[in-house]
C-alpha cells in the first residue's frame, strides 16, 4: 500500500473523534484530543490527533491544523513529564504501512521511557485495562498546564 490512498472515515480514530468506540481520553479542545493508547509501549503512552483534519500522515496535514497538533503534542509531554516523571520520551509519528503505520488518521505518540524499563515492541503489546489507563489519564490530566 503506498502513501497516496483514500481516507477510510471508519479507522478507529475517526470513530473514536465521532463517539462510536471508547477511548479514554486525557484532554481535548475543538481542535486535537489526545487519549490513551490501548496497546501501550510504556506505561503512560499518549495518542495526540487532530479533530479537523482527515490527514493520514504528515505529508498531507494543513499547516494550522499542523501547528495545532504539535502544539498539542508538546502540551501533553510536559504534563506526561510532570505526572509520571520518566526520564526521557519518544514522540513517534509513522507514515505509511511500510513504516509499520496502522491506523491512518495521522497521530503522534507520546511515549514516557526509564531507563531500568525496556519497551514493549510496537504491535506486539496486551491490550490494557481500562481502569488503569483511565487513572494514569487523570494523573496526565491533572498536571497539564
Ligand atoms: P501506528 O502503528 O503508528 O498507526 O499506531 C497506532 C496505535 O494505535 C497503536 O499504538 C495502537 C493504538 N490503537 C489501535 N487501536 C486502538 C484503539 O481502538 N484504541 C486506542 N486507544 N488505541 C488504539
Amino acid at each position: 500500500m503506498s502513501l497516496h490512498h483514500p481516507y477510510d472515515p471508519d479507522n478507529i480514530f475517526a470513530r473514536i473523534l465521532r463517539g462510536e468506540i471508547p477511548a479514554v481520553k486525557v484532554w481535548e479542545d475543538d481542535h486535537v484530543l489526545a487519549f490513551m493508547d490501548v496497546f501501550p509501549q510504556s506505561e503512560g503512552h499518549v495518542l495526540v490527533i487532530s479533530k479537523t483534519s482527515t490527514a493520514q500522515s504528515l505529508l498531507e496535514i494543513e499547516p494550522d491544523a499542523l501547528v495545532r497538533l504539535t502544539a498539542a503534542v508538546q502540551r501533553t509531554a510536559r504534563a506526561v513529564e510532570k505526572a509520571l516523571q520518566p526520564e526521557g520520551f519518544q514522540i513517534v509519528q509513522l507514515n505509511g504501512a511500510a513504516a509499520a503505520q496502522t491506523v491512518f488518521h495521522l497521530h503522534f505518540h507520546v511515549v514516557p521511557r526509564w531507563a531500568d524499563r525496556g519497551l514493549k515492541g510496537h504491535g506486539h503489546t496486551p491490550m490494557a485495562e481500562t481502569d488503569a489507563l483511565r487513572a494514569l489519564a487523570d494523573r496526565i490530566a491533572a498536571a497539564l498546564d
